[in-house]
């Protein structure tokens, strides 16, 4: 039974187009369609042409190598530095007093760099890391607030050919433990707090329990002094002869530090991502093809220019941090904002009052992040000044039409495109998603895949129901199926740090010669791809494959309803029932009629077979600490099952509510 046929057309009937305005597309990085045709006819050569953006020491001699597929090698033989790349050349180009990151801490305060200062602090840094040992190969583990330091010690280790990796500041002492020992690590540079929400993150202290558990690769600790205080903060303990202060060792050193000449495939940072079961995998990117990838991208679908202030509110703990905020960004010597805390600190227009303080012009953030600003009411943002907005990005989840729609004319003034930007830790780079000046968009839709990428929607059994590139053409109707992505691309994975076969297992063993990255796809019948998720996320409701999005759609379209988790949940007769976990907006209120209201809209939204057997009203939905919605521990409630793997979890007391919540309800 292929998943086309059984797919129910729902909110993915979505009709409204937003075309790019002539005004925009005028000045756009990307202004000409044939991009993709001149980069369909040949990928490799259209890559070398991006590659070609960067500086490289030495020119590579072979553009892809296939011979250990699926380990493919990008640019042989090429040398270049990432770090080199993103300050240096800036710098000797004369940008040297261009601004390059604008840091706004959570109390209030903000300090700016330009790319002088910040070549200045990463050579310090690095020399600093050289002075406590770290060397060409070595790895570090950096966990640190978000804030300027965080990106400057990234660049720093690049600098130096160390790989960081970069462990988000809210993660616990067993996950640290666990990433450092995996990785091996030999340093872990950390801060004595940061700021979030009005409260002091004590991360110094989050590694010495993590080290009190059995680090045994790691031989020093460098303790920035964000609170200004004493490193020894709060009742952290101080080891002399391990821990060593930033204030002391960086501070003192010279400015002067050479770049690491490295080879294209020389590991530029190793990245956890949280698999569906099991220990993180430790994503290895290497350097030339990765930083190739976001290069163009940045440049692509950012339509940077050198007027832009560039807001990605994510933090350096995820891809996008790496990603979209230092190298893609930086490599195009953009000016970057950077936000060390939480949106409703100390009131829920935070952002709207940083856009407003210092200009933004581009806005990149996540669907979670969207929703939460809807159900907080529009007298936020109507409050401030957004006109030096010009461009939204959105990026995490499927973003769902009704908050396309209220991103677009309650931030963007009706008058700023939106990317909606579907990759992943894996893909490096941002694969599917429109080109601002080019492309029109459709409310949901992450569009087309970019130049230079082929992907495929496949069916369960691995035929290939439509190939889908750049340039996709209509179909004759609409297409369902599982995403997969025909050939080699630069910013792709190069492996799983330590473990060859699972990196064979998960991505490459589903689809011959494909890689799969486990997501759903839709194809529309104006050619516009739908992403819908983890494939363990669509349901199969009486012989329908329903998609938990489609229903969560058709929940938020309800005026009441802030943000809705559908899951599937065993059902005696139609194999799976639909459960739903509903927030309401603050300015509504819960009547006796609600739910049946909320059944029934589902029911002629989509059709009766996807109204829900269950809707649970809630405060909060359990969410990863990148803001994902955990719906397998909604599927360990609802199926009354002990709770799976919840470390991950940013805020655990949400499940327990839950749960009493839902026991109750059901009885
Ligand atoms: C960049 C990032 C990857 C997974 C991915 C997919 C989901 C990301 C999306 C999207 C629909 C989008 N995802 N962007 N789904 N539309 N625009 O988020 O990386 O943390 O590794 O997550 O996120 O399910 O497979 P990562």
């Amino acid at each position: 039974m292929s998943t086309e046929s059984h797919t129910i057309d729902t909110l993915l009937e979505e009709s409204r187009t937003y075309p790019p305005s002539d005004e925009f597309t005028s000045q756009a990085n990307v202004k000409d369609a044939t991009i993709y045709a001149h980069a369909a006819k040949d990928p490799i050569a259209f890559w070398e042409e991006q590659a070609r953006h960067l500086s490289w020491s030495q020119p590579w001699s072979q553009a892809l190598d296939e011979s250990e597929a699926p380990f493919f090698k990008w640019f042989l033989g090429g040398k270049l530095n990432a770090c080199y790349n993103c300050l240096d050349r800036h710098v000797e180009a004369g940008l040297g007093s261009r601004t390059a990151v604008i840091c706004e801490y959570e109390p209030g305060d903000h300090r700016t760099y330009t790319y002088d200062d910040a070549l200045a602090e990463v050579c310090r840094i690095a020399n600093a890391l050289k002075a406590l040992g770290v060397q060409k190969g070595d790895r570090v583990c950096v966990y640190m607030p978000m804030t300027a330091e965080l990106c400057f010690t990234m660049l720093a280790c690049a600098r130096i050919g160390a790989a960081h990796s970069v462990v988000f500041g809210g993660f616990s002492p067993d996950s640290i433990a666990e990433r450092v020992n995996d990785a091996g690590a030999k340093v872990i540079v950390t801060a004595d707090g940061g700021w979030r929400r009005g409260k002091v993150v004590e991360l110094k202290r989050m590694v010495d329990e993590a080290l009190a558990l059995g680090c045994p690769t790691i031989e020093r600790v460098l303790v920035l002094e964000r609170l200004g205080n004493s490193a020894k903060y709060n009742g952290g303990t101080w080891v002399e002869g391990r821990d060593v202060s930033w204030t002391q060792l960086v501070n003192a050193q010279s400015e002067d530090c050479p770049c690491e000449p490295m080879d294209s495939e020389d590991l530029l940072f190793i990245l956890y991502t949280s698999g569906s079961t099991g220990k993180p995998k430790g994503i290895m990117h290497t350097t030339g093809g990765y930083l190739t990838g976001v290069n163009a991208t940045s440049r692509w679908v950012f339509d940077l220019k050198p007027t832009d202030i560039y807001w990605c509110t994510a933090d350096c703990g995820w891809v996008t941090g790496h990603s979209y905020i230092v190298y893609g960004p930086m490599s195009n010597a953009a000016t970057l904002l950077v936000y060390e805390g939480s949106p409703d600190f100390p009131d829920k227009d935070r952002f709207w009052r940083i856009i407003e303080k210092h200009r933004a012009t581009i806005l990149y953030t996540a669907p979670t992040a969207i929703r939460t600003f809807m159900k907080w009411g529009t007298h936020y943002p109507e409050q401030c000044d957004l006109s030096s907005l010009r461009l939204l990005g959105s990026v995490g989840e499927p973003i769902n039409p009704e908050a396309w729609v209220w991103y677009h004319k309650f931030i963007g003034g009706r008058n700023c495109p939106i990317v909606d930007t579907w990759w992943q830790t894996e893909t490096g780079n941002i694969m599917i998603s429109p080109l601002p000046g080019l492309t029109t968009a459709k409310p949901g839709s992450a569009t087309r895949p970019m130049p230079g990428i082929s992907a495929a929607i496949m069916s369960e059994e691995g035929e290939t129901l439509a190939e889908v590139s750049g340039h996709v053409e209509k179909p004759e109707s609409s297409i369902g199926g599982i995403l997969a992505v025909n050939k080699p691309w630069p910013g792709m994975l190069r492996g799983i740090w330590g473990d060859p076969e699972r990196y064979i297992n998960t991505y490459w063993s589903r689809f011959k010669g494909k890689y799969f990255p486990g997501d759903g796809v839709k194809l529309d019948e104006d050619g516009f791809l739908f992403l819908l998720g983890r494939v363990d996320d669509i349901m199969l409701v009486a012989g329908h494959n329903i998609s938990t999005m489609e229903v969560e759609s058709a929940l938020v379209d309800h005026p009441a309803v802030a943000e809705a988790a559908v899951i599937g949940k065993t059902h005696e007769i139609k194999g799976q029932g639909i459960c739903a976990f509903v927030t309401i907006k603050s300015e509504f209120e819960v009547t006796d009629t609600l739910i049946g209201d909320l059944k029934h809209h589902v029911g002629t939204k989509i059709g009766p077979i996807a109204r829900p057997d269950d809707i649970i009203l809630t405060a909060e939905l359990p969410k990863t600490r990148s803001g994902k919605i955990m719906r397998r521990l909604l599927r360990d409630i609802a199926e009354g099952r002990e709770l799976g793997d919840t470390t991950t979890l940013g805020d655990p007391s949400v499940v327990a509510a839950l749960r009493d919540k839902y026991e109750n309800t059901e009885g």
